[in-house]
């Protein structure tokens, strides 16, 4: 039996329908490997020559004119099809040529593609060019850690996600050392080009190592990636040279298709509130893009909590004839009170669910959290820079770090002078709990970035929602809402009238189609105590069934589930919008090499169109550097984009939030997003967010 059972199961193993279903390639897989995105039209033909574009105007940061003095000058570049280019474009397109490329930063759906486009237009203009892959990011360049790549590798990974084919890593190349390293490893190989794929800080890395390599004659080009989507270029006038990064598209899909799959769950089983903390550490883009994608009953955008002002404190402090600088912007326990009455507000006609989304970077924009983080990164910095071990290789344990901090407290305390850190800081930080201590401590990354997919900011809100609710439940004003018909049925099964009791339960017994118990009824014994008033009851009579049934009805009790969605997105294969945007990427970038650009990012202007106005543009790195404070010290980076609460998409996302919150009787509105699939090609082609921000001068 058992021999028979095995001959059975090598059998089974060698049928035609198990081998195919239960292989790593499956149909939309094998549909990616071999899809082709179209090409945008100036790649029509095998030549293509640049123009600078002297119509965009950058203000130059005096510091970036002294760093980068190569690449200062560099100009917006138009890439432009050209039936007769002149003899030496022709021979630099057919030039032998060796190109590195590696993986910066956070995966993003599409990078893959970026490589793609990199090879198929290498190979074209010359098959003898040659495409070295960088191993585990910018490390790869540092260590001389790189593969060749060739076709197969290449196939497998056409439009698909992540970044398998060569991997990436966080490290920046920042150091002197570092830089010398990465000069040799571009020799050693005898690179001509080298493409850096990552986000602002990879693409300031890349100015500094084509600015370092410019004399070596390798020519360094950028390419805009992060989900967080808060790489967007705009000139002086505001003109749009990019209007996102890729990856944007394809992690806001993949979020939005699970928060709306939780959407339709808790609006079947009306019991859980579902708390889903999307990525984005910045900047609050993928929150705003899975809003208007699923229509969440609540989602917050960190960039306007940041702009709120209290109008009543300011009116206080006018009074008194002073100045409260508390009034600006958004706590902590505001924002979690923001947060109840919205939930308060859909109990009330009897939703006791619903789905909220909140931004991952969202303490960054709570006024004194972000005090915490500048103080902190500063005082991790400063250690850093000052010692040879670094801050938490010191101080491993939270009780250390917190000892340190007491100290620097006493010593300011003691001197009487300025400090980062004084004994006001101290104490307020004492007050948080320690796992939030714990999250705001923590090790900041190579660019000193603060690690917020680490902290459950989620968490910390919750248990101040939960604090707040249990204050109001206890205030009688945080209750479900009654169906007025089903508060008539139950209490005439029992053969009570509704009529007469209503007037007494209810603070809206005449009109209402929710009925709200009054306030001073939050117990079974305040009910009773209401209806021995009223003469319904005698002291000793029990309450009759159904109206503790209804009462017990009205108890809110929602339970909640937490969700962060981040590395699911990341990983998700690309939308066809970042299909065709990548493989664009990859093929502009040869575009620029051939040309002879360095200095420069990859660019598509006009994604905010459809695909037949893509233009394909190079934008100067270096116009588009400031000094910003990193690690305690300022430094040369690109600037990050916020939501801009002016935009259109932020205009109507507000004004669109009342409905989606859908705190009156019926039913939610929430909206299905497409799935992510090359099978179907649906009409939502590019991000919301951009559709919406193109009509900026519609109105
Ligand atoms: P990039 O800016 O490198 O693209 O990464 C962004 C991001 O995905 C953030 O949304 C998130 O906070 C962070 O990476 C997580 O970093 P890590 O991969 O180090 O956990």
């Amino acid at each position: 039996m058992a021999e028979n059972s095995a001959v059975n199961t090598e059998k089974l193993l060698r049928h035609p329908l198990v081998q195919t279903i239960t292989g790593n390639i499956n149909r939309e897989s094998e549909f990616r490997m071999k899809f082709s995105p179209p090409e945008c039209g100036v790649f029509s033909r095998p030549f293509v020559t640049l123009e600078d574009d002297d119509s965009y105007t950058f203000t130059i940061d005096r510091e970036a004119r002294k760093e980068l003095p190569h690449i200062i000058g560099n100009k917006v570049q138009k890439l432009l099809w050209d039936p007769y280019p002149p003899q030496d474009i022709r021979d630099s397109y057919r030039q032998s040529r060796k190109i590195g490329i590696v993986f910066s930063g956070g995966p993003a759906p599409g990078g893959h593609n970026v490589i793609a486009g990199l090879y198929d237009a290498a190979k074209k203009a010359n098959p003898e060019n040659r495409i070295y892959g960088f191993l585990l990011g910018p490390d790869g360049i540092i260590e001389n850690e790189a593969v060749e790549l060739n076709d197969e590798m290449v196939n497998k990974y056409r439009n698909r996600g992540g970044f398998t084919m060569i991997k990436t890593g966080r490290t920046k190349i920042d150091s002197a050392d570092k830089m010398r390293l990465s000069r040799e490893t571009c020799r050693s190989l005898g690179l001509n080009a080298l493409v850096v794929v990552g986000g602002d800080d990879s693409n300031t890395n890349a100015a500094f190592l084509a600015q370092e390599m410019f004399e070596d004659g390798v020519q360094v080009i950028g390419v805009p990636k992060t989900i967080d989507g808060d790489i967007q270029v705009r000139d002086d006038e505001g003109k749009i040279l990019c209007a996102m990064s890729f990856g944007f598209h394809s992690a806001a899909r993949a979020f939005a298709n699970a928060v709306s799959n939780l959407c339709t769950d808790s609006s079947s089983d009306v019991k859980y509130w579902h708390i889903c903390k999307v990525m984005g550490r910045v900047a609050s883009h993928l929150a705003l893009e899975v809003g208007l994608q699923t229509h969440a009953n609540l989602t917050l955008v960190g960039e306007e909590l940041a702009e709120y002002v209290s109008e009543e404190k300011i009116r206080k402090a006018e009074t008194e004839g002073t100045v409260d600088y508390s009034a600006y912007g958004m706590t902590l326990r505001h924002l979690s009170r923001r947060i109840c009455d919205s939930i308060i507000r859909r109990a009330a006609v009897g939703k006791n669910y619903g789905v909220l989304v909140i931004p991952e970077g969202i303490l960054e924009f709570i006024n004194e959290i972000q005090i915490f983080i500048i103080k902190l990164n500063a005082i991790i910095g400063e250690y850093n820079h000052t010692h040879d071990s670094t801050f938490h290789e010191d101080f491993p344990y939270l009780r250390d770090k917190l000892e340190h901090l007491r100290k620097m407290a006493q010593i300011s305390r003691d001197q009487k002078g300025i400090s980062v850190w004084n004994a006001r800081d101290d104490e307020l930080f004492n007050d948080i709990p320690d796992f939030f201590q714990e999250g705001l401590l923590m090790e900041r990354d190579s660019h000193g970035n603060f690690p917020f997919s680490q902290v459950k900011t989620e968490d910390v809100l919750l248990g101040l929602v939960r604090e707040y609710l249990k204050i109001l439940q206890d205030q009688g004003k945080y209750k479900i809402g009654i169906q007025r018909d089903y508060y008539h049925k139950t209490l005439k099964n029992e053969g009570i009238d509704p009529q007469k009791y209503g007037p007494v339960l209810f603070r809206n017994y005449p009109d209402a189609e929710y009925l709200l118990f009054n306030t001073g009824i939050i117990s079974l014994k305040t009910l009773k105590n209401e209806l021995v008033k009223n003469n319904f009851m005698g002291e000793d009579d029990t309450i009759p069934v159904s109206v503790e049934k209804i009462f017990r009805k009205s108890l809110p009790n929602f339970k909640t589930q937490t969700y962060f969605y981040g590395y699911d997105g990341r990983g998700s294969d690309p939308t066809l919008f970042d299909c065709y945007y990548t493989y664009n990427l990859g093929l502009t970038v040869f575009s620029l090499i051939a040309n002879g650009a360095t200095g420069q990012m990859a660019a598509i202007k006009n994604l905010e169109h459809g695909f037949s106005e893509w233009e394909p543009i190079g934008i100067p790195i270096a116009p588009l550097m400031h000094l910003e404070e990193r690690k305690g010290k300022l430094a040369l980076v690109l600037e990050k984009s916020v939501v801009d609460i002016d935009s259109p998409a932020f205009r109507v996302f507000k004004e669109m939030r009342e409905k989606w919150l859908a705190a009156e009787p019926g039913e939610d509105n929430f909206r299905r997003p497409a799935p992510i699939s090359l099978f179907t090609h649906g009409e939502e082609d590019r991000p919301i967010t951009l559709e919406l921000n193109a009509l900026r001068n519609a109105g």
